[in-house]
Parts: C-alpha cells; sequence; structure tokens
C-alpha cells in the first residue's frame, strides 16, 4: 500500500503540473476509467477551468488510442432511462469558470479502445477550443475512481 500511495502522490503532481500552463485553459482532477479490461469504450473526466476574459467552447477532443472521441452527454430519454447523446455544438466554458464533466454528466467518450484501459495507464487527449484553440493533456486511467458529488451511480 506504501508504494500504492507513493504512486499516486507522483501521479497527483504529474497531473497537477499539466495544469500550471500558462494560457487561458487549465485542466485538473482529471481520470479516465472504462467499464473493465476487456471494454471497448472508455470515458474521461475532468475539471476546465477558463481564465481568459471571454467565453470559450470546447468544440471537439481527440485520442490516438480510440478510433472515435467525442465529446458526450447524458439526457433522460421519455422513458425515463438515461442515455448518452454526442454533444455536437461543443460545450460552453464561461469566462473565469470552472466545468466539470462528471460521470452521469457530460464526459469525452472513446469508442473503439485501440489498448485496454488498465488503471494507471496514461491516455493523450487533445483539447480544441474555439478561442483558446489546441490544448493537449494527459489523463491517468483510475478504475478505482469514485465519484464523490454524486451518490447515485451509473454504468456507463
Ligand atoms: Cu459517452
Amino acid at each position: 500500500m506504501k508504494i500504492n500511495s507513493f504512486v499516486t502522490v507522483l501521479l497527483f503532481f504529474f497531473v497537477l503540473s499539466t495544469s500550471l500552463s500558462a494560457g487561458p485553459i487549465a485542466v485538473f482532477d482529471s481520470y479516465a476509467r472504462s467499464t473493465g479490461p476487456l471494454a471497448k469504450a472508455g470515458a474521461a473526466y475532468m475539471k476546465i477551468v477558463n481564465r481568459s476574459k471571454q467565453d470559450d467552447r470546447l468544440l471537439s477532443v481527440y485520442s490516438d488510442i480510440a478510433k472515435k472521441t467525442e465529446l458526450h452527454t447524458h439526457m433522460k430519454s421519455d422513458n425515463g432511462i438515461m442515455k448518452m447523446m454526442r454533444i455536437d455544438d461543443g460545450i460552453k466554458i464561461g469566462s473565469r469558470k470552472e466545468h466539470a464533466l462528471v460521470r452521469g454528466g457530460e464526459h469525452i467518450m472513446f469508442m473503439g479502445l485501440k489498448e485496454p484501459f488498465e488503471h494507471g495507464k496514461i491516455i493523450p487527449i487533445t483539447l480544441f477550443f474555439e478561442k483558446a484553440g489546441e490544448f493537449s493533456i494527459e489523463v491517468v486511467v483510475d478504475q478505482k475512481r469514485k465519484e464523490k458529488k454524486h451518490s447515485h451511480s451509473h454504468t456507463h
């Protein structure tokens, strides 16, 4: 367990350091997961900060890890079941605001994984913003992470 928590601390600083870059956009508290080692799809969650004086918009996402990477959200369908839907018009990140991608809400979706999401694996993702442009991050797979704020669970 000691080694494990040391690695966690290292990962924490690694993730933290990726959020310290100058520029208007910062990403923190990010992680990725899949439903299991054989899953063909996975998702990533994070907090995105827009430090700029103007609103921005996350238009699209890309990763080498999957055949397709999309922005998704969850919508309640007519029969009350939560369904995932692709976001086509992007996600607004307001000026000097923080926007969270969370389980059961907006997320980055990887479809057709080229490699399994092993715990601790690092996933490169490029975010494309309307104003800030390209922003590359590396997100660590955390299969054990629980969503803290939402007590209800969603299968993904
Ligand atoms: Cu999805």
